[in-house]
């Protein structure tokens, strides 16, 4: 963890069908999570690409929390991201993250689930190795338009679905355009990934210097050609859109 703080935003994807062996998990701890939203908590530095996501990561090698928010809400996220929210006045007691019982990322994975302002109502939750335990809330939801890191991953998965343990068609939405600059188009990410021969998600180097280069293009190049802000720069629409998310009850505002 760095010396700065860092804001992110916390996107609520909910989950609308368990897999078989998380119902297990949940069974075990007498949690029935019909009539309940449960939601993974991603952390985005990059709330107005979300109209792009494709699919949601977890780690397969680390454990989440469910946590209790309130009667009828819960939430999964790394229990370091629970005790960090439990002193920004997100969970209901203060300095308490309720939580309900521990799951893998590994039961996880091929819930179908839902993503705020996602074109796609609904998408997967499928694995991504190069998730840490120590930054954010371990979920990391993928918009392979504008991401370098999701489009190799989303790239990987579809290559080898069976090692993975996942359907080919999880891993193969198409990205969606949702931002144009003039130096890369309308699909930054995928045209940096070209650019730069990355061929997989451990092309670490590379895979750093297109995230640079793809969040500053974006950011002070780019124009919206989707959604509310259709035509607004980028680095004003931003704020709009996370607003907005909020607002409507799908994000809130998460710091370390
Ligand atoms: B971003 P920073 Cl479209 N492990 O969201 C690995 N990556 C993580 C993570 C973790 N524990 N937690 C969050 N992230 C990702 C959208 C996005 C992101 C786009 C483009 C770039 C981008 C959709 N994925 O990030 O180290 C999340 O992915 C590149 C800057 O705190 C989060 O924002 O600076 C970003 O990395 C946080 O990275």
């Amino acid at each position: 963890e760095g010396v700065n703080p860092q804001e992110y935003t916390g996107i609520k994807i909910k989950v609308l069908e368990w897999p078989a062996a998380a119902k297990e998990v949940l069974d075990k701890a007498a949690f029935n999570p019909d009539g309940k939203t449960v939601s993974l908590i991603a952390a985005t530095l990059r709330p107005e690409t979300m109209y792009g996501q494709t699919c949601c990561f977890v780690s397969p090698n680390i454990n989440y929390g469910l946590y209790e928010i309130s009667e009828t809400e819960y939430y999964i996220c790394t229990p370091r991201a629970a005790r960090n929210m439990a002193f920004q006045k997100i969970t209901p007691v203060r300095g308490e993250a309720k939580l309900v019982t521990e799951i893998s990322g590994k039961t996880l994975i091929g819930a179908r689930i839902n993503a705020p302002l996602s074109v796609y109502p609904e998408v997967r939750l499928l694995p991504m190795d190069t998730i840490l335990a120590s930054k954010g809330t371990g979920v990391v939801t993928s918009v392979p338009s504008d991401s370098p890191d999701d489009f190799a991953t989303v790239t990987e998965l579809a290559k080898k679905p069976e090692f993975y343990g996942i359907e080919k068609e999880w891993a193969s939405l198409d990205p969606v355009p949702i931002i144009s600059t003039p130096t890369y188009g309308d699909m930054t990410a995928v045209a940096l990934v070209k650019e730069l021969k990355i061929q997989s998600p451990k092309d670490k180097d590379a895979l750093a210097k297109a995230k640079e280069i793809a969040y500053k293009d974006a950011f002070y190049q780019g124009t919206m050609i989707i959604g509310k802000y259709k035509g607004e720069k980028v680095e004003v629409a931003k704020n709009k859109v996370k607003e907005d998310l909020i607002a409507a009850g799908d994000a809130f505002v998460y710091n370390e």
